[in-house]
């Protein structure tokens, strides 16, 4: 059951997303939903995240709280990227201190590593389809959902590493220069399975997708054309033209004219280049970006500077929806993101 609703269709943030004029500017943010916000604090006093996660009532919550809050132009669904791997066969745990730590009896070469089928993961994340249903009936009708998943690279790149990285990815680039048949297997396994998960979002109520490639911004423009490319094409091509993908890793400046060819609507920007060089390297198609998050972490005059920087260099182009260049700081004040998405919506 594929829902559009035309009030969605014609948001601010989709209008963008085609590139179509809109009377105000649409912004969300990278990690709306999280630790910066008392009320999530005070949930996460009483469940842990990954019960959280799988919890359709309070995914709902919590997704639509953050949008309600901050005035955000876009809701995306309260997950994480990492959940795939437990239909990979890995235990995921999230440490307070340490982050997310993954396990695996599988071997270093992954060769027992085995492809779920469309069914186990329909059944396995049932319960993201449900909080995608649920929020989707609780938002406001013309806010579009957003829907994602870790793109193959960065998820790979926890499930070689067993967590956050200490070796900045440097195992990670070893399996794909030195394994090429294992790489090639893990990126298959990943690419189909990610497929069938986003196939889940959109026939349960997402009205767009992100695909996070956070980590993709270490690798040279030749070995993302190698490694990454061909995966994540694929991933893009299977999704049906109707709903609009957004490609986003941090550190990518020096990739942007490698990403622009992606086969996907939008670009995530992230903060190491202006947004005007961004904008011409992927030859003017929609965008999304790119205020540092440690701009929110400074005064009212900073911030404001920051932001009219990015407006004035935006200013009567359509194809910029506003986001941060990378996830909200825990510690960012939350009227900070209340006044910045103001500014925003006020900015004529
Ligand atoms: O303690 C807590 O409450 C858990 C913190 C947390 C949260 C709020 C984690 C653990 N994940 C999330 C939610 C989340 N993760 C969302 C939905 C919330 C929203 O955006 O409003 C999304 C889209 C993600 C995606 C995600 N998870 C990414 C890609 C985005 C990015 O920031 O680059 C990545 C890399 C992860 C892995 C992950 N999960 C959690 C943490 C702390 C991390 C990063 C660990 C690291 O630095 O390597």
């Amino acid at each position: 059951m594929s829902r559009i609703s035309t009030t969605v269709e014609n948001s601010s943030m989709m209008k963008a997303l085609r590139k179509e004029q809109t009377a105000s500017k649409p912004v969300w943010l990278m990690r709306q939903a999280g630790r910066y916000m008392k009320e999530y604090r005070d949930l996460r006093k009483k469940v842990d995240f990954l019960t959280l996660c799988k919890s359709p009532e309070l995914v709902s919550h919590v997704t639509c709280e953050a949008q309600e809050k901050i005035d955000a132009d876009a809701a995306i669904i309260f997950a994480d990227i990492l959940l795939i791997t437990e239909s990979l066969g890995f235990n995921l745990a999230y440490s307070a201190g340490e982050g997310p730590v993954l396990t695996s009896e599988h071997d270093s070469l992954f060769s027992t590593l085995k492809r779920p089928s469309r069914e186990q993961i329909f059944d396995q994340y049932h319960y993201v389809a449900m909080g995608i249903e649920k929020t989707r009936s609780s938002l406001p009708e013309n806010i579009p959902l957003i829907g994602f998943a870790g793109a193959p690279f960065t998820v790979s790149a926890y499930m070689i590493e067993g967590g956050k990285t200490k070796t900045n990815f440097q195992k990670t680039i070893d399996l794909a220069s030195k394994q090429p048949t294992a790489w090639n297997h893990l990126m298959d396994v990943l690419v189909a399975s990610t497929i069938d998960y986003l196939h889940m979002q959109i026939e349960h109520g997402a009205d767009v997708l992100q695909l996070f490639d956070s980590w993709v911004g270490v690798l040279t423009p030749t070995q993302f054309d190698q490694w990454i490319k061909p995966h994540v094409s694929a991933i893009l091509n299977a999704i049906p033209s109707h709903v609009p993908v957004i490609y986003f890793g941090a550190k990518t400046a020096h990739l942007l004219e490698n990403i622009k060819h992606l086969p996907c609507q939008a670009f995530g920007i992230s903060d190491e280049i202006d947004i005007q060089s961004a904008w011409a390297k992927v030859d003017h198609a929609p965008i999304q970006g790119n205020l540092n998050p440690e701009i929110l972490l400074t005064d009212w005059k900073t911030i404001e500077k920051e932001t009219i920087k990015i407006l004035d260099a935006t200013k009567n182009k359509p194809g910029h929806i506003f986001n941060l260049g990378h996830g909200i700081l825990p510690q960012t004040p939350v009227e900070h993101v209340i006044d910045l998405i103001q500014l925003i919506h006020g900015y004529c």
